[in-house]
C-alpha cells in the first residue's frame, strides 16, 4: 500500500459540521479508582442512532489527552464526515496506563509503569467498554468495535486485540512498540484469526527505530497467509505519520 493523505487533511476547516470531544471519568475495578478517558461523537451525534466504537490508544509519553493534544484527532474526523469517507463511529482515547498515577511522569519506562500498559487489558475489557456502552448508544459487539493505537498503544492494541476476538474484530497497530508480544504469541491459530478478523492493520515508518517490531509481525502474518495490511510509510516514530495512519485506517472500519 502506498497511499497518503491529501494535503490539509489535518487543518481546521470552516463551515463543516463538527464532532464533539469531551473528557469522561469511569469506575475502574481493575485499579480501584476513577479513571480519564476522552471521548469524539461525530457530527449529527444522536442517541437514536447505534454506533460502532474504535478505542485509540496512545505512546508511553502520553495519557488520555495526548492523541487530543497532537494527534488533532477531531479535526481529521470532522474533515472525513464532511468528505463523506468514514462511517459514524464514536472514537474512545483511554489512559493506557492502568495504575492509580496514571500521568506520564518520573521515569515513564519504569517497570511498573511498563505493567500497568499490560494491566490496562483487564481495565478496558471489565472497566472501560462496560462503561461506554451503558453511557453511549453504541452496537456493541465484535463487528462494531475496533482497537488500535501508536507505539506502545500500537503493541497493545495487537495484544489486547488479537487475544480477545471475542470482543474486536477490527485492530491497528501504528508503529508498535517492543511491548509487543512475539508473532507465535499473537497469533498462535492464524486460521482462526484469519476467519474472525475484518481488517489487522500494521504500518511504520520508515525511518523507525522501531520498525524491525512491525516488521517481524507482519513476515509473520504473511508465511501464516493471514490477511492484513501491511503500509511501510515514509517517516519516524512521529506524529505525522500517526495522523496519516488515523486518516487511512479509520476510513476502513466498519465497512
Ligand atoms: C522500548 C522502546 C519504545 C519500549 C517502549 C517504547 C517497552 C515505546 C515507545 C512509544 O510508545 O513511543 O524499548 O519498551
Amino acid at each position: 500500500m502506498n497511499f497518503v493523505a491529501p494535503a490539509g487533511f489535518d487543518q481546521y476547516r470552516e463551515n463543516i459540521p463538527r464532532g464533539v470531544i469531551k473528557t469522561v471519568e469511569y469506575n475502574s475495578t481493575t485499579v480501584g479508582n476513577t479513571r480519564k478517558a476522552m471521548v469524539y461523537t461525530p457530527p449529527e451525534f444522536s442517541t437514536e442512532e447505534v454506533y460502532p466504537v474504535l478505542y485509540l490508544l496512545h505512546g508511553i509519553g502520553g495519557d488520555e489527552t495526548e492523541w487530543y493534544n497532537h494527534g488533532a484527532p477531531q479535526i481529521i474526523l470532522d474533515n472525513l464526515y464532511a468528505d463523506n469517507l468514514l462511517v459514524p463511529m464514536i472514537v474512545v482515547l483511554p489512559n493506557g496506563r492502568a495504575m492509580p498515577n496514571d500521568r506520564a511522569e518520573g521515569d515513564i519506562f519504569d517497570s511498573e509503569k511498563i505493567k500497568a500498559f499490560e494491566r490496562f487489558e483487564l481495565d478496558l475489557i471489565h472497566d472501560l467498554v462496560p462503561y461506554i456502552d451503558s453511557h453511549y448508544p453504541t452496537n456493541s459487539n465484535r463487528d462494531n468495535r475496533a482497537i488500535a493505537g501508536l507505539s506502545m498503544g500500537g503493541g497493545q492494541s495487537l495484544n489486547i486485540g488479537l487475544s480477545n476476538l471475542d470482543f474486536f474484530a477490527w485492530v491497528g497497530a501504528f508503529s508498535a512498540a517492543p511491548n509487543t508480544k512475539t508473532p507465535e504469541q499473537l497469533v498462535p491459530d492464524p486460521a482462526e484469526v484469519s476467519s474472525l478478523l475484518m481488517l489487522l492493520w500494521l504500518s511504520c515508518g520508515d525511518q523507525d527505530n522501531l520498525l524491525h517490531i512491525s516488521l517481524g509481525v507482519h513476515q509473520y502474518l504473511q508465511q501464516q497467509g493471514v490477511a492484513h495490511i501491511w503500509y511501510e510509510e515514509s517517516g519516524g516514530h512521529d506524529w505525522p505519520v500517526w495522523r496519516n495512519d488515523l486518516y487511512l485506517f479509520s476510513q476502513r472500519l466498519f465497512k
